[in-house]
């Protein structure tokens, strides 16, 4: 230690895990949420993982398994709409979107845009995806909302390279970041139509002190524009 670096780093190689908006409206937060909040939120993950809907592999249209499990609060997301009831699950009506989630989303969106990004927002779906060592998530986009505000994204536990696109194409150009416990990330603006994908998790790369062994844990937060 001692020195002081630029901004940009030693011999202006950018510096990593800071704050950087990857693309317009795209911000990476690292290590935003404090170890005490992981903690909650992986106790709160394995309750809402037990129902009313289970968490379990999402089954494509085309018979396909997702290799991630899921658990949706709030709105349950099917391939490819939101219901009230997970009519491919087990028919149970969806657990209420927590108020707790609410509330850290308007801070996640404070802490990436800044005062006043909050006004407005309310985030009324969570998607919880739990990855093991061999989970990916192919490069898609998330369209199934009715509204334009950003999407949160909440990383808890294993390491994962997370591969942001472009809006236009799954293919290039898109860049790779890595998303470790504790890192923020919110789509907004231009990027929230980009096509993005997880191609693999890092296992054994997880902070114990959140309270996850082994795995990732994702949590996605999300205006649907949907109205019973
Ligand atoms: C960019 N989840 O749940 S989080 C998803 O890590 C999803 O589990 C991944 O993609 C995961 O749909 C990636 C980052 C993310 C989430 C939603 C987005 C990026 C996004 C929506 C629009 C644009
Ligand atoms: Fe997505």
């Amino acid at each position: 230690m001692g020195d002081v670096e630029s901004p940009a780093g030693p011999a202006g190689h950018p510096r990593e895990r800071e704050r950087a908006e990857i693309a317009p409206g795209a911000v990476h937060v690292p290590g935003w949420l404090p170890v005490e909040r992981r903690r909650e939120l992986v106790g709160a993950c394995r309750e809402w993982a037990r129902g009313p809907v289970p968490m379990r592999r999402t089954v494509l249209p085309g018979g396909g398994v997702m290799s991630v499990r899921t658990v949706c609060l709030g709105w349950h997301w099917q391939p490819y709409r939101y219901t009230r009831t997970a009519g491919d699950v087990n028919g149970a009506r969806v657990a209420p979107f927590p108020g707790l989630l609410a509330e850290l989303g308007r801070a996640a969106l404070v802490a990436a845009y800044g005062d006043g990004a909050a006004d407005g927002y309310a985030p009324d779906a969570a998607l919880v995806n739990f990855y093991d060592g061999a989970a990916r998530m192919g490069m898609h986009q998330d369209k199934e909302e009715r509204s334009g505000a950003p999407v949160v994204s909440l990383s808890i536990g294993d390491t994962c390279v997370f591969r942001f696109g472009n809006t236009g194409s799954r293919n290039r150009p898109y860049r790779d970041v890595e998303l470790v416990s504790g890192d923020l990330f919110v789509f907004g603006g231009p990027s929230r139509f980009a096509f993005h994908g997880v191609p693999r998790v890092l296992p054994g790369t997880a902070d114990p002190a959140s309270g996850l062994r082994s795995g990732r844990l994702n949590i996605t937060l999300r205006e649907t524009g949907l109205a019973d």
